[in-house]
């Protein structure tokens, strides 16, 4: 009896001081397993005089049953001690700000393209786009280049070992529109195009927008106005627009075309070296010969043209001094164009 007693004692200590489910485990084990001492006890009242063996059974029965709601009550305590514990491993304070997203944007090239393909849609012009591996045909002997002509050499040609070359302008884009379109037509054409010359201001690649309209009656008048109007739209303000005498092979008469100085106003600055204009297009009147390389009747349609750098427009739009800066594609100078 005394030493039931001290048996229980010891066995309530123990389930009492395990701090997790498998030491607790082991120990209930240890005492109720089959080898487990309290076992041990019912097994030893065989030796007992037949008399007091109820009595002793029934005594070592409710020190099991003891000993069983000490260990069930543990294991619930240390379950939820368990639960708690990871729920506050894992907590999450939902009231935290967030990291945030920081936002893409378009490249200041991309996003001066749309605003020209924009404008040009409003007064009527499709866009049309086209391969930027070219053939001969396309990229010179329709537009008037004649066989082994110095301005040939002048656009710094990459030529492919079969004879295709990367085009050197978008024209033969309006070229392939024409022969597939015929007159009248309005489109332009933007994209990248290539030259094998690279230096400060120079960039082997760079991004050209050209403008074709043909009709009857399109005349010189209608090239300035057109392109006027889109210079004021792109730049947002009032600008002056002249155009000096030229010469391009595909049109004729051909003219460099001056807007005044967006920085100065035109009153001269370093941008404009001090003249208070700045060179930002050519245009001129389509030459019959294209015409009729596009399979138009130079007769009764006449059409003008115009080419111009976007990189260019964008520098100037956007207030970037350096084109290299387009090609660079350094985070920290892209970030700025980025539009909320
Ligand atoms: C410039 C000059 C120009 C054209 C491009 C053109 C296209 C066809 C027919 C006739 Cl299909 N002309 N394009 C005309 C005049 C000038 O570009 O300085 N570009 C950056």
């Amino acid at each position: 009896m005394q030493a039931l007693t001290a048996l229980v004692e010891q066995a309530l200590a123990e389930v009492g001081g395990c701090t997790d489910l498998g030491a607790l485990d082991e120990a209930r084990v240890r005492w109720l397993g089959k080898k487990g001492a309290l076992t041990e006890q019912l097994k030893s009242l065989g030796g007992l005089p037949a008399a007091e063996r109820p009595a002793a059974g029934a005594r070592i029965n409710e020190a099991k049953v003891r000993l069983q709601a000490a260990i069930e009550a543990r294991r619930e305590r240390l379950g939820r001690e368990e639960i708690e514990r990871s729920l506050a491993a894992g907590r999450i304070d939902v009231t935290l700000p967030g990291r945030g997203e920081t936002r893409g944007g378009l490249h200041p090239v991309t996003k001066a393209r749309l605003r020209i393909e924009a404008l040009f849609r409003r007064a009527g012009f499709d866009v049309a786009t086209g391969p930027e591996v070219e053939d001969d045909f396309h990229n010179f002997e329709a537009l008037n280049f004649p066989p082994n002509h110095p301005a040939r050499a002048m656009h710094d040609t990459f030529y492919f070992p079969d004879g295709k070359l990367l085009r050197t302008h978008t024209s033969p884009v309006q070229i392939r529109a024409m022969l597939e379109r015929g007159a009248p037509i309005a489109v332009i054409a933007p994209g990248r195009v290539y030259r094998c010359d690279s230096d400060m201001t120079h960039s082997p690649m760079f991004h050209q927008v050209e403008g074709l309209k043909v009709g009857e009656g399109v005349s010189f008048a209608n090239l300035k106005a057109i392109l006027h109007g889109f210079l004021q739209a792109f730049f947002e303000r009032d600008l002056a627009m002249r155009l000096r005498p030229s010469f391009f092979p595909f049109t004729e008469p051909s003219a460099e075309v001056d807007m005044s100085c967006v920085f100065c106003d035109g009153k001269g600055c370093r941008t404009c070296k001090q003249t208070g204009w700045l060179e930002i297009a050519g245009c001129g009147m389509v030459h019959p010969n294209v015409l009729k390389a596009s399979g138009i009747d130079a007769e009764r349609f006449s059409g003008y043209a115009f080419g111009a750098g976007i990189d260019r427009l964008a520098m100037l739009r956007y207030g970037v001094s350096d084109l290299r800066l387009f090609f660079e594609n350094d985070l920290r100078f892209l970030e700025q164009f980025r539009t909320l």
